[in-house]
Parts: C-alpha cells; sequence; structure tokens
C-alpha cells in the first residue's frame, strides 16, 4: 500500500496538490477545499491498490458477490478512509504543522445520505466488512442526485429541505464514461415464431435511459484490498435530444430530457404515498438492469466461462426487494440476448440470486400494479407472468383444490405484482435479519413458501462495523481497550470478549466511566453550540434515535416522560436521579402520526425544561436532522439505548449494537435482535419490559385487547392520554391523531398495554444507575459481548453460508 512517510511527505504532496487543484496559495484554501486536496491525496494513495484487487479477482476468477441495495447509507469517508489506510495520525499532524485542524476538516464533507435508515445503513456496513475480510463483493446503487432530506425543526415541527450534497463535488468518485449501459422502458413486447419451432422475443418502441456509473473505493482495513460501490447515474442520450429537436417539438424534447433525468434525482423516503410510485419502479429497474448488464459483459470480457455456469463465478444479492428485478431481468439477458432456454436460464438465476428481508409489516410489503407494471418493463412482465403461471401450475399440483394455498404464494394476484413472493421464488436462499424475525418468516410471514422450500429459510443476524461505531466514532473508549485487553480486538472484534476479565477491576471500570463522561461532555458541547442549552452531564443519558414510526413506539417514549414530568411537578420534593431523554430521527414526509410525535416531543421538551420545578431533575431534547455523523456523536455519549418496538414488529434493529459496543444498557423489548442481546448479556446487564411476541400475536388473532380499558383503569395513562387532547401542553396545542390512534383505534402497537411495565422498567434503570460500579460492570459487559454483533461476523456467514466466497489474500 501507498502512505505517506511522515507528516513532511504528507505536507510536501499536500501543498503540490493543492496547488493543481485550486491554482492558489495554500494560506487562502477554504476549509472545503482542505477537506477535497486530503480526499483526492487518499485516492491517489489507494489507486494502485484498487485496480490491483480488480486484477486479481479477474486473473484468478475468483467468485464475486454484488450487493445490490436502494441505499448505501454511506456517512462521510474521509476519516474513515484515513483509518483504512492508517494514515489519520500522519494526516492530523501535517495539517496541524500547515495551520489546520483535521477535526475541522472533516465535517466538511457533506454526509452522503443515500438512504433512510437501517436497511442502507446494513449495506454500507457490510461493505465495509467485505474489504476488511478481502473477500471479493462490491456495491450496486444509485447515485441520487439528493439524498434524504434535510430536517428542520422550525415551530416544533419537521419541515423537510433538499439535500443537495453533490453541491460541492464527491472527491470519491470516478465517473466511468466507458461503462455506460442503455436501460429501457415502455414499447411492446410480444412473442413470435423464431422459424425452427420456437418463440423469440420481439421488444419495440422503447425509450432508452443511458447509464453511466460512477465508482467510489470501498477501501480493506489496513489491508491491500479496495473493492468498488457503483453507483448508476440517469443521462439523456445526446442523439435522442438531438433526434428529438430535429422533429421541430421542443418541448417534447426538453420533457424527453428532463423524465430521465428524474430517475436518479431523489432518495425515496420510505413512504405510503401513491404519488411518485411509478418514478420508484423506474429507479429500482433501472439499477438492476444497468448493474446486471455491466456484471454480464464483465464476465464475458475477463471471466469468459460458460453463461451456463455464471453463478459459479457471480453471486447476486437483493437487499430487500427493491432489486428483485434482478430475477426476471436475468432471465430475460440470459434468454434473450445468450440464447438460452426458459428451465436453463431458470436454474442459472435461481443458483445466482439471494434474498434478504427486512420486514413483517404488511404495508412495507412491496407491491406494484399490473397495470403499471406492464406498461413501463413491457418484457419484464412477460417474464414474470410466465414465472407465475409456470408456478401457479405447480402448486396446483401439488395442492389441488387448494385456491389459498395459490394466493398466498402467487406472484400475481389480484392485479399486483408482489414483490417477496418473487424474490422468495427466484432465490435459493432466503434470510432474515436477526433469531426472532427469521423465525417469524418462517412461521406467518412466507409460511407457505417455507413449507414448499425449508432449505432456502435461514437466519443472518445483522451486524455493524466496529471500525465506523466504535474505532472511528468513539477513539477514547477504543484507546482504553488497547490499553486494557491490547490491540487484537480491532482486526477481530470477538476480542473483546476479554474485556470480561477486567469487567470488575475497579480502576478499568473508573477509566471506563471517565471515557463515557468524556463522551458525554462531547455530546453537551454539541447541544450547547447548536441549542444554546446546558445539559447535566451527571444525569442519565437516555438516547433514543431511529426513524420516526409508530412501530418504534417513540410515542412510549414521550408519554413516559410526561408522567415523570406530572410526577415531579405535583411531588417537588421527591429526589430521582436526574435523567436527560434525546430524541432524534426522522419521519417521512407522509406520514401523519409520526409528524406529529416530533410535535408532541418538542412541545413536551419546551414545556419540562422551562418549569424550573423540574428541569434540574429532567429535561428533554429533540435532536434535529439525526444522521449518520450525529449518530457518531449520540452512541458514545449514551448511558440508555431506548429499544422499545412492539414485540415482533422490528426485524433486528441495528442502533441497538451500536450503543451496545459503545457501553449503553438496553432498555427494550423482546424483539428483533434485542433478544439476542439479552441473551448474550443476561438480565443483570439489560432491562426487558413488556408484551412478548407471542403475547402480541395473540392479541391479534383472538382479540381481547382493549385501549379504552386501559384508559379506565389506569390514573396515569389517564392523566398523560387527556393532556394530548385538553390543551394543557404547550400554547395549548392539541394532538388528535395520536389520540384517535392510541384510543379510538385500539391501540395497534399496543403502548398503552406497555405502559406501566415500562414505567416501572425505567425506575429499574433508575435504581441500576445509583450504583455505579454496578453500572460500569454492566456497560463493559455489554462492551465484551458486542464483537458477535460485529458486520465481520454477519459477513462470514453470508460468504460462507450464501454466497460461497473465498477471502483474496494480496
Ligand atoms: O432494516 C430496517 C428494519 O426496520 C430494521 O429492523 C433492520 O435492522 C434494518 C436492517 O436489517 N428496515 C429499513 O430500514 N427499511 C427501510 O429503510 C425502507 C426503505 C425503503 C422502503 C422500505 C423500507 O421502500
Amino acid at each position: 500500500m501507498n502512505t505517506w512517510q511522515d507528516k513532511e511527505e504528507f505536507k510536501k504532496i499536500f501543498t503540490v496538490k493543492a496547488h493543481i487543484l485550486w491554482e492558489k496559495e495554500l494560506q487562502d484554501l477554504t476549509p472545503n477545499e482542505v477537506y477535497q486536496t486530503v480526499a483526492y491525496m487518499v485516492r491517489d494513495l489507494v489507486s494502485e491498490d484498487w485496480i490491483r484487487t480488480n486484477q486479481i479477482y479477474a486473473e484468478e476468477k475468483a467468485k464475486q458477490v454484488y450487493y445490490f441495495s436502494i441505499e448505501f447509507l454511506l456517512g462521510r469517508l474521509l476519516q474513515s478512509n484515513l483509518i483504512g489506510v492508517g494514515m489519520e495520525d500522519v494526516c492530523r499532524a501535517g495539517l496541524k504543522d500547515l495551520g489546520w485542524d483535521l477535526d475541522k476538516i472533516i465535517p466538511e464533507e457533506r454526509d452522503p445520505g443515500l438512504g433512510n435508515g437501517g436497511l442502507g445503513r446494513l449495506a454500507a456496513c457490510f461493505i465495509d466488512s467485505l474489504a476488511a475480510l478481502q473477500l471479493p463483493g462490491h456495491g450496486c446503487s444509485i447515485r441520487y442526485q439528493y439524498g434524504l432530506f434535510n430536517q428542520r425543526i422550525i415551530d416544533d415541527q419537521q419541515v423537510e429541505l433538499p439535500d443537495n450534497w453533490l453541491v460541492n463535488g464527491f472527491p470519491w468518485e470516478v465517473k466511468k464514461v466507458d461503462k455506460a449501459v442503455n436501460v429501457r422502458f415502455g414499447g411492446n413486447a410480444y412473442m413470435r415464431p423464431d422459424g425452427e419451432g420456437n418463440l423469440e422475443c420481439v421488444y419495440e418502441k422503447y425509450s432508452s435511459v443511458r447509464a453511466v456509473p460512477y465508482d467510489v473505493p470501498v477501501i480493506g482495513y489496513h489491508n491491500h484490498t479496495v473493492n468498488t460501490l457503483r453507483l448508476w447515474r440517469a443521462e439523456y442520450s445526446r442523439e435522442d435530444m438531438y433526434r428529438e429537436l430535429s422533429m421541430g417539438d421542443r418541448h417534447r424534447a426538453f420533457r424527453y430530457k428532463n423524465s430521465v433525468q428524474l430517475i436518479s434525482r431523489f432518495l425515496y423516503p420510505e413512504d405510503s404515498t401513491e404519488e411518485g410510485r411509478k418514478l420508484r419502479l423506474m429507479q429500482e429497474y433501472f439499477m438492476v438492469s444497468a448493474g446486471l448488464q455491466s456484471i454480464v459483459r464483465y464476465y464475458k470480457k475477463k471471466i469468459k466461462e460458460s453463461m451456463y455456469d455464471f453463478d459459479h463465478y457471480i453471486a447476486l444479492h437483493i437487499n430487500d426487494t427493491h432489486p428483485a428485478l434482478i430475477i426476471p431481468e436475468l432471465m430475460r439477458i440470459l434468454m434473450d440476448e445468450e440464447g438460452m432456454n426458459w428451465e436453463d436460464a431458470w436454474k442459472v438465476t435461481v443458483r445466482s440470486v439471494a434474498y434478504t428481508n427486512h420486514t413483517v409489516l404488511p404495508e412495507a410489503m412491496e407491491k406494484w400494479s399490473i397495470p403499471m407494471f406492464k406498461e413501463l418493463l413491457p418484457r419484464i412482465y412477460l417474464i414474470v407472468d410466465e414465472i407465475n403461471r409456470r408456478w401457479l401450475k405447480e402448486v396446483r399440483k401439488r395442492y389441488p383444490g387448494n385456491e389459498d394455498m395459490a394466493r398466498n404464494v402467487a406472484i400475481l394476484w389480484d392485479g399486483q405484482v408482489h414483490m417477496a413472493h418473487l424474490a422468495v421464488l427466484g432465490s435459493h436462499s432466503v434470510n432474515g435479519v436477526a433469531e426472532i424475525h427469521s423465525q417469524i418468516l418462517k412461521d406467518s410471514t412466507l409460511h407457505q413458501f417455507y413449507t414448499c422450500f425449508p432449505a432456502r429459510f435461514s437466519n443472518k443476524t445483522n451486524g455493524i462495523s466496529h471500525r465506523r461505531w466504535l474505532i472511528q466514532s468513539n477513539p477514547q473508549l477504543a484507546d482504553l481497550l488497547d490499553d486494557t485487553i491490547g490491540t487484537d480486538w480491532r482486526r477481530d472484534p470477538r476480542r473483546l470478549l476479554d474485556l470480561k476479565g477486567y469487567s470488575s477491576d475497579g480502576s478499568f471500570l473508573e477509566q471506563l466511566g471517565q471515557v463515557k463522561k468524556t463522551r458525554k461532555e462531547i455530546m453537551a458541547d454539541y447541544i450547547k453550540k447548536k441549542y444554546a442549552m446546558t445539559v447535566d452531564t451527571s444525569s442519565i443519558f437516555d438516547v433514543q434515535i431511529k426513524r420516526i414510526h409508530l412501530y418504534k413506539r417513540q410515542l412510549l417514549n414521550i408519554l413516559h416522560v410526561m408522567h415523570l414530568y406530572y410526577f415531579l411537578r405535583d411531588n417537588p420534593k421527591v429526589q430521582i436521579t436526574p435523567r436527560t431523554f434525546l430524541f432524534g430521527g426522522k419521519a417521512a414526509a407522509s406520514y401523519g402520526e409520526a409528524k406529529q410525535t416530533i410535535r408532541l416531543i418538542n412541545v413536551v421538551a419546551r414545556m419540562v425544561n422551562t418549569d424550573r420545578r423540574v428541569s434540574k431533575q429532567m429535561q428533554v431534547l429533540f435532536l434535529e436532522n439525526y444522521n449518520v455523523s450525529l449518530g457518531q456523536i449520540l452512541f458514545p455519549a449514551a448511558d440508555v439505548s431506548e429499544q422499545i418496538s412492539t414485540a415482533g414488529k422490528e426485524a433486528s434493529g441495528t442502533g441497538n449494537m451500536k450503543f451496545m459496543m459503545n457501553g449503553a444498557i438496553t432498555l427494550g423489548t423482546m424483539d428483533g435482535a434485542n433478544v439476542e442481546i439479552h441473551r448474550e448479556v443476561g438480565d443483570d446487564n439489560c432491562v426487558i419490559f413488556g408484551l412478548r411476541a407471542n403475547e402480541v400475536m395473540d392479541y391479534y388473532i383472538h382479540g381481547g385487547y382493549s385501549a379504552w380499558n386501559m384508559y379506565g383503569q389506569d390514573e396515569n395513562i389517564r392523566q398523560v392520554m387527556n393532556s394530548l387532547v385538553d390543551g394543557s401542553l404547550g400554547y395549548g396545542e392539541t394532538f388528535d391523531m395520536l389520540y384517535e390512534s392510541l384510543l379510538d383505534r385500539n391501540d395497534e402497537y399496543f403502548v398503552l398495554k406497555d405502559f406501566e411495565p415500562y414505567c416501572k422498567a425505567q425506575v429499574e434503570i433508575a435504581n441500576r444507575y445509583h450504583d455505579r460500579r454496578h453500572w460500569l460492570h454492566s456497560s463493559a459487559i455489554n462492551i465484551a459481548h458486542s464483537g458477535y454483533f460485529s458486520s465481520d461476523r454477519t459477513i462470514m456467514q453470508y460468504a460462507n453460508d450464501i454466497w460461497h466466497l473465498r477471502k483474496m489474500i494480496h
């Protein structure tokens, strides 16, 4: 690997580079120019390794995985890449000599927020682990011009502003014009005899979109591996534009140009509105078709093996159903372009593709209206229709007379294309993302498929990159770990278990307490600067940061905060362990209840923080614009990790793992990966409460839950619920939608049912925090066991059980 020998060499190269890039004296550089200069320098360092990595993969014909995901929530790359090449300290020292502070340069990079939440961040952790483990694997996605909206809070409410993250350019990307491909939409497709007794497909009158790839290096950790994240951008073709113009219709020509450019303009917020659905389907096909065409082209040019052996060299992974069109698209290429018959093409396709499911919420299952699908993707529709026809024929043969079975596994049904069903049928492997979630897939969500293909199903519990979420975001803790158990854990996070030997060592625990204090002070500084608010760093930092959703139950949290407030206000003599309740997260713009929850949190925060009777004992703050960078400040500062979703609803959660790795104690339900966290650390080191998934399920199936009864029976519930609508909050605001959801619509997520158990669990937290030594012991146990939740472990499982990849040493 190329490196900078020392800070002197860094300064020399920096000076030359800055002169070339900016034609300026060093002292005139803006901080952003300094950032970009260093970014380009890091790229220079890895360029040989990047080329070499690709060479080795091609020469050795190593099996490679392509991880298709509609989102990659990367977060900033400068620091992680500097850490990857082992040059952070040299860079810091060099910049210091030149009069800049690396910590002030790092925030100059705009967060590439090309994702909504857990699913997108998981994809980012996965490519990080692939490179760290020297596995041949690449990401494939869209280069959105606008990432997830920037969130501002104005008058207590969320306002969405565009995230024009590319304004200053993106120094990590390399545009590969020569690798552009065309993706076809619309037109007509039909089958006709080919003259040799077979049918062939005619696809005509389509319009073409040019897909241009932008490659981003994915840099391994202290090794020579540099994999690729390929992001596709939609461009109009100049010829098509000129042709339109020459026909004299300028409006038509510009409409064409705009409609093409729209394809890669916005990342879609996870939402439920009809609007823009067609564009979303275009995005999905655009990514899949461009990605797969370039893979096939590479396969033919560099691997040069038979198309019948495609799956021996290539694994295609789909992150949820958004890329599931890869199945009919591969069928199309194998049949229409490579001349394979249906049976062989289907074999190759199923052997190549593997699918991960990330949700069991019925409303989040992707479905497309058949007329829209057919019009936009006529050739793909013919293939999906044929897949469905053959499949239902088989099902009806196997289960004669059982139309329920057919309905439950059909791809086309009730005028819709069921993407999860397509994904399961067209993959050799289907997995959930935590044990409980994978079990629910087998028992209910995909039960009928499980009975047909039991061997396809497995679990791969999610993980997180300890490089970003510990080494990079919490260097104070990382240093303490080095001093205590040595540095092996950096390469092998399972070694964190060695910390168990120190979990009762008084001097270690004191230092751990000191690290937490430091991180809480960093958080407090951020809050002071941004919100002019002073938070008590000796209070419990209780944090809930994630997308705002009814099932994640931020409502349960804020209702408890309200209850605690009323209690302290009415009992001024009572002393509690002081608390700071921190919230953060974005709501989909069209999700009324989620937006109202944000408003409620902000209104309650003002009420609590301005009431001097209680504000010494409790404070509340909603942090705006939660994203990866803010997460890197919040996770290390937390004492309590709020993981309080309705049991059975959160597929896994990954924030829970980031908190744990930074020594926070989980306050959670038996849901998602909380179940496994609880198993790892035991009851002594986390606080579990509330309904279990089977109890929730029983209520759904047999009924018997009445939110109004809860309201009638529990005075505390009555008090907090009444205040939502009686005008006693803020400036007389009311929260009708939330009130209705909890009472009139019978509380689908059991907030009121779990209210009392949650309040008790909060008391338990306070009691435990009181015993500082015991708390720090728990914190150490959590860190020690967090190694299991490294995405390195997860990726090794995918690599061994699903993809069959081999480590490639350079
Ligand atoms: O994926 C999340 C799950 O809710 C979470 O439990 C899990 O840990 C995580 C990783 O496996 N799902 C999402 O983040 N989903 C989305 O962001 C999403 C995005 C676009 C959609 C639908 C869902 O159209």
